[in-house]
């Protein structure tokens, strides 16, 4: 297959920054040679254009109800990397979109489900389930996924709810960490949620493949939206959100691998790099690595 890669070099969704040099970090870190080793020819459609935050007020436009910093800055770049994620797939490409932070997930799924219905895998400490309404932060990176399921101050928002996707598809791995409204509402959900004890319980396969159950349910393929901070703070410190206890080097490998084997993924996000907080560009090569692993990596093949 042909893999096309997208640079959203953005970080109004998030408080630190530095994670718009992520796509810049993964590229460094080897993501061509990567995937050139997964079998898979790489091309590289360069970076969408965003803008910096010190040329916009975050507080400029705001959502019907409650808070979203750069709310209008965000729309821009969704609808953007919406065009850009469904002219990919129409060519017969499969779009790998690197963050960035977590709010260009909105765009991904969004382009990913236009014309197909899709199943989401979310690879996340967290479960980017708030609203502007219950987001303590503000930061969109946090509603992600409330925002292209349509949940609350979402409901009805066309540039932010994705067509082609259901609840009932979406299934989040490794979750461990929450905020209390978010709690709620994920458990008033059809999301099916995967913590970080079901992974000690059953084993990262399990758990994945049961993940992809729900994600291929009547779905035409799978959207799979790694966010860094699902591994431990110890493997990839270059996060902005770390949170101890998170999955290892070989847990992640082996989820990304077990994936890549549905033979199920349609599209993909590797987000949250930053390397201004991490040693020496490591979590960026472990980004490409990962990459490579969900596009069929092996070792022996
Ligand atoms: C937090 C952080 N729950 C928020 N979310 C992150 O701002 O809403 N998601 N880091 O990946
Ligand atoms: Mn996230
Ligand atoms: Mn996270
Ligand atoms: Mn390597």
């Amino acid at each position: 297959r042909t893999v096309r890669i997208i640079g959203v070099p953005m970080d109004l969704g998030a408080d630190r920054r530095g994670v718009d040099m992520g796509p810049s970090a993964i590229r460094y870190g080897g993501l061509a040679r990567e995937l050139n080793e997964a079998g898979v020819e790489a091309v590289d459609t360069g970076d969408l254009s965003i803008p910096r935050a010190e040329e916009r007020d975050p507080d400029a436009t705001q959502p019907m109800a409650g808070k979203a910093k750069f709310f209008r800055e965000v729309e821009e770049t969704t609808r953007d990397l919406t065009e850009t994620v469904a002219d990919t797939l129409e060519a017969g490409e499969t779009p790998l979109t690197l963050g960035g932070d977590h709010s260009i997930a909105i765009g991904s799924m969004v382009g990913s489900a236009r014309d197909a219905d899709v199943g989401v895998v979310w690879l996340d400490a967290h479960g980017d389930y708030n609203t502007p309404s219950t987001s303590p932060s503000g930061n969109v990176h946090g509603m992600p996924l409330a925002a292209a399921l349509g949940v609350g101050d979402f409901e009805g928002v066309d540039w932010a709810n994705a067509e082609g996707l259901r609840e009932e598809n979406v299934a989040i791995v490794g979750l461990r960490a929450l905020d209390e409204a978010e709690r709620a509402a994920i458990r008033d959900s059809d999301v099916t949620a995967y913590t970080m004890s079901d992974l000690d319980e059953h084993g990262v396969t399990t758990v994945v493949e049961e993940a992809l159950s729900v994600a291929t349910d009547g779905t035409d393929g799978v959207h799979v939206s790694l966010d860094l901070d699902w591994l431990d703070p110890k493997t990839a410190p270059g996060v902005g959100t770390p949170v101890r206890g998170g999955a290892t080097y070989r847990e992640a490998h082996s989820a990304l691998e077990t994936i890549a084997d549905s033979d199920a993924v349609r599209s993909v996000d590797v987000v949250e790099v930053n390397p201004i907080l991490d040693e020496h560009n490591e979590t960026a090569e472990l980004a490409a690595e990962l990459a490579a692993s969900a596009f069929g990596k092996r070792i022996l093949r």
